[in-house]
């Protein structure tokens, strides 16, 4: 079939809106007719040419969700007129990954997924002929895609998709590295490095998990009044300081935070969010996704006196089993999505998207089909 998509010919260049061929869902697949996409850092990263998985012609997009058009053979757990959310991080239920209960980082399409392939080893787009990658096994900026039956979350009908795309990636990342893999405890003082999307939904998380002081840190002030709405008890620019930052933490917070994450993708403030934990107990989350090749470092007496580094995929959530139910918190109120939805804009504007994140002046922009 016909789909109208975002296609990234080239790493550094701007998207171009063409006509591409979808071909129908091999078996274990499924065709989805995507409603709404979000456009996160990840995206810009990717085609930036900064992302060793980086592959070009690809679709790009993985913070999507939309209807279940076709399902190919074999295909059991979801059929067509189901809404969906696309997830980069699949859940197969049966990898040693997903059996072993300790993480949400099932392997079943993983070596596929990461060359921009299906599971089979081909391609579902074409392009005047030339085949085109898939991108995190999500390609959301299609307006259709297809993906593998186990990298879809089945959620409620009633739910917004234009709101709830946004569970497909940056919320849920922001709110399951609090809870899963920091988790949070109430009273904890905790560090926001970073003020986007994943920030603000750290500082959500923190909120939901009763902390008793959440310190939001950016380069950039435009981004404080968000953050303090949505939680944020102080914000600092490190810009203001004539020290390290991590000092400036250390003495508001009588010797450091018990948590700190990282949501930015920058390893010297990787560095920074370590070093601003309490000696004896703090734990610093790596969020952020750094550049190819880039490396984090400390003095190792960091860790030996009590600082723990952990990094989050996706939250630490498996998606088929538990985006559903955030989904559900999504419509009752307990998880708020339209504080992060600063634009909405259509398919033909989606390079305004990533001008306006590169700008500083979005959270998310929602793109609409
Ligand atoms: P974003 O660009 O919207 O937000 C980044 C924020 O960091 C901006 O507000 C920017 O002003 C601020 N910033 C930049 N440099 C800074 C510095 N030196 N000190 C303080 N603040 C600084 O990005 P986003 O969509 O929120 O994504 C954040 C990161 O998380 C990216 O690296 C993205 O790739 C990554 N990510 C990771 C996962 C995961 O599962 N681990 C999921 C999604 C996104
Ligand atoms: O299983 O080896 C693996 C990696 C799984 C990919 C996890 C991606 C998390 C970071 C990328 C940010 C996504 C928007
Ligand atoms: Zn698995």
């Amino acid at each position: 079939m016909k789909s109208r998509a975002a296609v990234a010919f080239e790493a550094g260049k701007p998207l171009e809106i063409v006509q591409i061929d979808v071909e129908g869902p091999r078996a274990g697949e499924v065709l989805v007719q995507i409603k709404a996409t979000g456009v996160c850092h990840t995206d810009a990263f990717t085609l930036s040419g900064d992302d060793p998985e980086g592959v070009f012609p690809s679709v790009l997009g993985h913070e999507g969700a939309g209807v279940v058009v076709e399902v190919g053979a074999g295909v059991t757990s979801v059929k067509p007129g189901d809404h969906v959310i696309p997830l980069y991080t699949a859940e197969c239920r049966q990898c040693k990954f997903c059996k072993s209960g300790k993480t949400n980082l099932c392997q079943a399409v993983r070596a596929t997924q990461g060359k921009g392939l299906m599971p089979d080893g081909t391609v579902r787009f074409r392009h005047e002929g030339r085949a085109i990658h898939h991108y995190m096994g999500t390609s959301t900026f299609s307006e259709f895609t297809v993906v593998p039956e186990i990298s879809l979350a089945v959620i409620n009908k009633a739910a917004p998709l234009e709101k709830v795309c946004l569970l497909g990636c940056g919320v849920t990342t922001g709110i399951g590295a609090v809870h899963n893999t920091a988790k949070v405890t109430p009273g904890a003082t905790v560090a926001v490095f970073g003020l986007g999307g994943i920030g603000l939904a750290v500082i959500q998380g923190a909120v939901m998990a009763r902390a008793g002081r959440i310190i939001g840190i950016d380069t950039n002030p435009a981004k404080f009044e968000l953050a303090r709405q949505m939680g944020a008890t102080d914000c600092i620019n490190p810009a203001d300081h004539a020290g390290p930052i991590q000092q400036v933490i250390v003495d508001m917070t009588d010797g450091g935070v018990d948590y700190s994450f990282e949501c930015i993708g920058n390893v010297e403030v990787m560095r920074s969010a370590l070093e601003c934990c309490h000696k004896g107990w703090g734990e610093s989350i790596i969020i952020g996704v750094a550049g190819a090749g880039q490396e984090i470092r400390t003095r190792p007496f960091q860790l030996v006196t009590g600082r723990v580094w952990r990094g989050s995929a996706f939250g630490g959530v498996r998606g088929r089993t538990e985006l559903p139910g955030m989904v559900e918190q999504a419509m009752a109120g307990t998880i708020t999505l339209d504080p992060f939805i600063t634009h909405t804009l259509p398919l033909e504007r989606i390079n305004d998207a990533f001008d306006l994140m590169h700008a500083g002046k979005s959270i998310r922009t929602v793109i609409t089909f």
